[in-house]
């Protein structure tokens, strides 16, 4: 039984709502474990072929628990190595969609980057306020601004430890959408419901390739798309696609 999040599915699409509102969703160590663990239970369920992780109306989450890390020691980290934890939100292989609404501030902001999609409302706010508590971005922040929006400014940003709005992030290619906020579940849900017709193995090869591309030379990232395409050709999927264009009608997918 969860404390931190609820969870539910519907129609192929996994749903984990952060659910700490009196702290504005402030991520302590057991809802990052509880999360962690809802997503890995969703990405080996066959039933589900999206997930979508969502806050609420005021934040989907407003940074670590800050009263959590002031305990904290580089011993303590040492032992517990917390972030090993954030690791495994990166080898979930289903499409994961962010629905931001409202303050996604510090860890808040790295977890919806740990998402593939964002979908924000206009009044979302993206930052990285580490800096005015003596810190930085821990679990990601530095790597996945700067791979999103260039060093400069991922620079500016972090160091002034101001948010910036929905339009700003999206701008500057950092989110997906931006909506007006009391539609952002409606939008996430309907490009989830959208992914959840497109052949579920294609999806994760494409994930897989895709995400590589920031890492990789470009001959190696050929190199695993050229891997990626190969396997592609024994599901049963690329033989549906194939044959349902040839026969003119519409494809049906099974994730086989
Ligand atoms: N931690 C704990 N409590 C928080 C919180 C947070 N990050 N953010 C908000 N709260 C609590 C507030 O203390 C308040 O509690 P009560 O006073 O009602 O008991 C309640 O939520 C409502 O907040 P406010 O009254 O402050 O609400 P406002 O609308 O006035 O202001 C705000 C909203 C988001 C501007 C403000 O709450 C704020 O500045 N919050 C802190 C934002 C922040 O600095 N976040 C970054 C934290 S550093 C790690 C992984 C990740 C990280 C670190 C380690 N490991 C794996 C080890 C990440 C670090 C961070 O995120």
């Amino acid at each position: 039984m969860s404390k931190y999040i609820k969870s539910f599915s519907e129609d192929g699409i996994g749903v984990i709502q952060l659910n700490r509102p009196n702290v504005l969703n402030a991520l302590n160590r057991d809802m990052v474990h509880e999360i962690v663990v809802q997503l890995e239970t969703f990405d080996n369920d066959e039933a589900i072929n999206v997930i979508v992780l969502k806050g609420n109306e005021k934040a989907f989450a407003a940074g670590a628990d800050i009263e959590e890390m002031m305990e904290a020691t580089p011993l303590s980290l040492e032992l517990l190595n917390p972030f090993a934890e954030w690791d495994k939100i990166s080898l979930i292989k289903k499409p994961i969609l962010a629905a931001v609404n409202g303050f996604a501030l510090g860890g808040g902001f790295e977890l919806a980057l740990h998402c593939d999609l964002i979908i924000a409302g206009e009044d979302a706010k993206f930052g990285f306020p580490e800096v005015n508590l003596g810190v930085l971005p821990g679990a990601g922040g530095t790597q996945f601004l700067a791979k999103a929006m260039g060093v400069r400014k991922a620079l500016e940003w972090i160091w002034l430890g101001e948010s910036m709005s929905a339009k700003i992030a999206y701008d500057y290619g950092v989110i997906n959408r931006v909506v007006a906020k009391e539609l952002v579940e409606e939008e996430t849900m309907r490009l989830a419901t959208k992914l959840t017709k497109q052949p579920p193995i294609s999806l994760r090869l494409i994930k897989e390739a895709v995400h590589a591309a920031t890492d990789l030379t470009l001959q190696e990232g050929k190199n695993l798309e050229r891997k990626n395409f190969y396997l592609a050709f024994a599901s049963e999927d690329q033989k549906e696609g194939m044959r349902a264009f040839s026969e003119k009608r519409p494809a049906s997918f099974r994730g086989k």
